[in-house]
């Protein structure tokens, strides 16, 4: 089918959608039309947001999504589930075949829950087993009650070692209030103070003296790349599990731009991702695992899922199918270009960036020197029409609140088209909307971290400026709605 067709039609699928919908509750399909004008009219800088294609977002809306299929492919608690069978699968295939991985499991709701099965899956690997194994029962049915209550001390008692959430790790990398921080004893790694940078010395030395049973390796706010065979190195000589959660680089990792030690999935045991972020799929998790780890992986119903979202799950399918295309690995590429020429950008007019620029798809601004918290500057820049979002940096002396810094992606203008033109000149407007912004005072007249003063004309001037190139690069050219 032709783009202009294949545009055509998805127009008559959206006004027949928006139809149907406004026919029981019109408020839902007004809000819906709006989300895409907000979408189409303003700069998406949000690293881990993308724009998925209409035949993902169609996926979604299907009779999928009445059935239940706990279970696995082909031994399902539920009747009548050869259909679901077929998507589960077809996006488990895409995803070894994309991946080069032995094993991958498509059910996971979201990235937590993708990470809460890759740590039961680790625990039930290195605690579980061997403990049936020495009791003699089969599963943990079978225990005696004072048998049961050691095993769950036991998993209660694993450690986790990983990066530090202000140095740019996640929630569910052992962050005291998510349930990572809870169910293991935690301890995290950061970045070098001066370079702002890995250090896997550091790291190792860390691993050493802790000795994790879980070595988790991946980010979400650190703009460079890791080397996972180092961190595989670490975990070995500390008899650690490697998991990697790629959620916000697996586009990088399926387009072909994460090669070598870059690429985590060969070396770590367990991979983690979201399927949004990069990959430019639906909202959902997936986990990728080399063999040894596959019958643990595959029990994560019931270990820690329900049933399936059967309707997401064949979503998957399509995007993976669509980042198994050639087009995927430019489109990786670009993302990866038009994050440093938008940290070049930011360089060249005197900004600060954590770690001094990027080799990933994101960059963290770091906008102290303006003189701003990151809010002020997240609230400035919405003003503005950017869209982004306020981020800690190292050590931040705002905290995780107001911060000091301001995380940019590239993934989501890039699927529009956005090349190096564009994104320095979305260097430039941040950087005028942020020059022309002033911290603000609270209701007494004292210092805020939240409030601030936006000059005059100058959201008016940056809205004009990108509208010039959100007009040149529209969100799915061709859609239009009656
Ligand atoms: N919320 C995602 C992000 O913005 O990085 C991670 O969970």
């Amino acid at each position: 089918m032709s783009a202009e067709s294949l545009a055509k039609t998805t127009s008559t699928a959206y006004d027949a959608i928006l139809e149907v919908i406004a026919s029981v509750e019109p408020r839902v399909a007004d809000a819906t039309r709006k989300e895409l004008a907000d979408q189409r009219s303003s700069l998406k800088l949000i690293a881990s947001e993308n724009y998925a294609s209409p035949a993902v977002l169609l996926t979604m809306g299907t009779w999928f999504s009445d059935k239940y299929a706990e279970g696995t492919v082909g031994h399902r608690f539920y009747a009548a589930c050869q259909n679901v069978d077929i998507v589960e699968a077809l996006a488990a295939e895409h995803a070894r075949e994309l991946f080069g991985a032995p094993y991958a499991y498509a059910q996971p709701h979201s990235g937590i829950d993708a990470n809460l099965v890759a740590f039961w899956s680790i625990l039930a690997h290195r605690v579980e087993t061997p403990a049936l194994a020495k009791y003699g029962v089969k599963n943990v049915n079978e225990l005696s009650e004072t048998d049961w209550e050691q095993l769950r001390h036991e998993f209660g008692n694993q450690r986790l070692l990983g990066m530090a959430l202000d140095a740019g790790g996640h929630l569910t990398h052992g962050f005291r209030p998510n349930i990572s921080g809870k169910m293991f004893h935690q301890q995290q790694y950061g970045t070098d103070p001066e370079t702002g940078l890995l250090d896997y010395d550091v790291v190792r030395a860390k691993a050493k003296e802790f000795k994790p049973a879980v070595l988790v390796a991946g980010y979400s706010a650190y703009p460079r790349r890791v080397n996972f065979a180092k961190m595989r190195e670490i975990a070995d000589e500390v008899g650690a599990t490697l998991m990697v959660d790629m959620a916000h680089f697996a586009g990088l990792v399926a387009g072909k731009v994460f090669v070598g030690e870059e690429n985590p999935v060969p070396f770590a045991h367990i991979t983690t991702t979201t399927t949004h972020k990069s990959l430019r799929g639906p909202r959902g998790g997936l986990v990728l695992a080399q063999e040894e780890f596959a019958a643990d992986v595959d029990r994560g119903c019931p270990m820690v899922l329900g049933g399936p979202l059967s309707h997401v799950m064949a979503a998957k399918a399509v995007a993976l199918a669509e980042a198994r295309q050639p087009s995927f690995q430019t489109y990786a590429q670009n993302i990866a270009d038009n994050a440093k020429t938008l940290a070049e950008g930011f360089l060249t007019r005197g900004a600060n960036l954590v770690t001094g620029g990027t080799d990933n798809h994101i960059v963290l601004l770091d906008v102290a020197s303006f003189g701003l918290t990151g809010r002020q500057a997240e609230s400035a820049l919405l003003d503005a029409g950017v869209v982004t979002n306020r981020n800690s940096v190292p050590n931040d002396p705002n905290g995780a609140w107001y911060t000091t810094g301001v995380r940019l992606g590239t993934p989501a203008l890039t699927t529009r088209g956005f090349g190096a033109t564009e994104f320095d000149k979305v260097a430039e407007m941040i950087v005028d909307v942020l020059a022309n912004t002033s911290a603000g005072t609270n209701k007494a007249g004292a210092p805020s971290k939240a409030t601030y003063k936006l000059g005059e004309g100058v959201a008016d001037r940056v809205k004009s400026q990108s509208a010039e190139m959100l007009d040149k690069y529209p969100l799915y050219p061709g859609l239009e709605l009656s």
